[in-house]
């Protein structure tokens, strides 16, 4: 399809839009922030984390930066400072609120037929709760920094930073209310809010996604709360619990550590899925291959994200046995993720494939994510692991997955449901030249890390030596590439607002009950509760008559 396709039914009309979730209850900045609306405060949430993508990719800039030619422009303090903002940053108020608070509060009621979330002012105090949290992160560094790194490792972190650990950790520990309360409605809103004949193998997969995001949430934040808490007492009062000079454990910290934060890598990674299964079906023209795998397979990650935590820890001194276990246990993690890829896979199969923007995030998304995944199973291997651990190869794992998986995903979901969100439509060749500079600055940033990783350049170190420098060049170069193409949908999506055609209420031919309301939706979303009689993803691959254009 391309932008001209009468598909996309294109409604060039200039008059006013009937009322919509923009329009009723007010414009105001008072109607704003104390909105009860599922849509507005998504929107909310959209402004809000954009500010600290940006905020964390200047960090990102300036690491790059620094490491172009050793020893580097910034003092290794500063360094260790830089990477642990933007570390803070983009896990705690990017990438784990990015899909599930933005897309999610704006679409999971729409998908079940609701008109709104479970807890309307719960999901308010959500907001609420990340913006306190993503103030007080930001009074940390302009107080001077914080320099443990994003993990917090203790004893460093509890009796040796001369930085503000106490100001990061509360922030953190404030953004898991956030997490944990939107968790809660989440959860009630999938059990309870169903419209009529909406059984729970009629929801679409990315209601399964960001329900069981919610389960992790709701079991695992509560522990880096008390971590954390834990953590600021032993700083605070010297009470012996991580430190061994005081009768403490240092090894409980990473065991508590990772028993939330391996878990919250898939809050992260598990709504992108869920924005995946969405757009390849619907540019594909094909129902997903293998739903009840598919949302089953989400599903186990609630479990099985919680067994194998102590694979960061393989070289912390732990018994062999336990790595073994924690080992072998890894391994079977990469199976409902593998499930997936296999499934969009086979969806690809004999469709009837467009190349529409979203499409093109969500294809480079399958490739980084599967790249990032296999790098997993590398460092799953004891063997392989003991020689990579704290060394560049984890950081391009990690990478592939929450930036080329996590991000792309985001981008895809962004603008599959742009048109509905703000009604408007962007253009489309900006977009694909964007996702395309993505794809490449991507890799040529991540890629050379594998291999400084294997050579053996460390992690989190600001100055490195000379032979690593060609790598590093690559990097960074990619890098700037990366960010060029990350400000482009600043520019174009803003540009849309003002002067986009505006979007029918179907612009993809899309099947999902939120592609049945105008766009932008009105405040209640329904003038009437669907009923719904069909199982999701009724594409038929085929043509549409009318858009044979543009495709492949
Ligand atoms: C196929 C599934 C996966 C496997 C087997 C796997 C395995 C591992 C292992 C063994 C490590 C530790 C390496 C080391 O420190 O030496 C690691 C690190 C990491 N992984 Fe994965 N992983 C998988 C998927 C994911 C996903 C889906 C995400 C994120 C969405 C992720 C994020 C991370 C992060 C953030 C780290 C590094 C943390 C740090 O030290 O700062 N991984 N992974
Ligand atoms: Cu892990």
């Amino acid at each position: 399809m391309t932008a001209t396709s009468p598909d996309r039914a294109v409604t060039a009309r200039p008059a006013a839009q009937p009322p919509n979730y923009l329009t009723e209850g007010g414009s105001t900045l008072r109607s704003w922030l104390l909105t009860h609306d599922h849509k507005r405060i998504a929107i909310l949430y959209a402004l809000t984390i954009t500010v600290f993508f940006f905020f964390g990719g200047a960090a990102a800039a300036m690491i790059r930066l620094n490491l172009v030619t050793p020893p580097g422009i910034f003092a290794a303090d500063t360094y260790n400072r830089l990477f642990s903002i933007h570390g803070i940053v983009m896990v705690w108020f990017f990438l784990i609120p990015s899909i599930p608070n933005t897309l999610g509060n704006f679409l999971l009621p729409m998908m079940i037929g609701a008109k709104d979330l479970a807890f309307p002012r719960i999901n308010l105090l959500s907001w609420y709760l990340f913006v306190v949290a993503g103030v007080v992160a930001l009074v940390a560094v302009i107080a001077g920094g914080v320099d443990t790194g994003w993990t917090f490792y203790t004893p460093f972190s509890t009796m040796y930073s001369n930085s503000y650990v106490i100001l990061a950790i509360s922030a953190v520990f404030i953004s898991g209310f956030s997490s944990i309360l939107t968790g809660l409605n989440f959860i009630v809103t999938v059990h309870r809010l169903r419209a009529p004949g909406m059984t729970w193998y009629r929801l679409p997969i990315f209601v399964w996604s960001n329900y069981s995001t919610a389960i992790i949430l709701v079991l695992a934040t509560p522990v880096l709360a008390i971590t954390l808490a834990l953590l600021a007492v032993e700083r605070l009062l010297q009470v012996g619990i991580f430190d061994p000079a005081l009768g403490g454990d240092p090894l409980l910290f990473q065991h508590l550590f990772w028993f939330y934060s391996h878990p919250a890598v898939y809050i992260m990674i598990l709504p992108g899925f869920g924005v995946i299964s969405e757009v390849v079906p619907c540019f594909s023209r094909k129902p997903i291959f293998g739903y009840k795998f598919v949302a089953w397979a989400s599903v186990s990650f609630t479990a099985v994200s919680f067994l194998v935590w102590a694979h960061h820890m393989f070289v912390a001194g732990m018994s062999v046995y336990a790595a073994l276990v924690f080992s072998l246990l890894s391994y079977i993690i990469a199976v409902p993720s593998a499930i997936k890829v296999f499934n969009w896979t086979a969806t690809l199969h004999k469709g009837w494939i467009s190349f529409d923007a979203p499409m093109l995030y969500a294809l480079g998304f399958i490739g980084l994510f599967t790249t990032g995944g296999l790098s997993g199973l590398f460092t799953a291997n004891l063997a392989f692991d003991v020689h990579v651990t704290d060394t560049y190869f984890v950081v391009a794992h990690f990478h592939y997955i929450m930036v080329g998986g996590m991000v792309s995903a985001y981008f895809a979901g962004l603008h599959f449901w742009w048109p509905k969100i703000t009604g408007r439509i962007y253009h489309e060749w900006w977009a694909r030249i964007a996702a395309l500079l993505i794809f490449v600055g991507f890799n040529l940033t991540f890629f050379p890390q594998f291999i400084l990783g294997y050579l053996g350049m460390e992690r989190r170190y600001h100055s490195y030596p000379p032979e690593f420098q060609f790598w590093n060049i690559l990097s960074s170069a990619g890098a700037s590439i990366l960010a060029l193409g990350y400000v482009m949908p600043l520019f174009y999506l803003t540009w849309s607002l003002y002067r986009g055609q505006r979007a029918g209420a179907n612009p993809w031919a899309a099947t999902g009950l939120e592609w049945t309301t105008p766009s932008p939706p009105p405040k209640h979303n329904f003038d009437k509760t669907p009923t719904v009689t069909r199982p999701p993803y009724q594409y038929r691959p085929e043509p549409e008559p009318q858009d044979a254009q543009g495709h492949a």
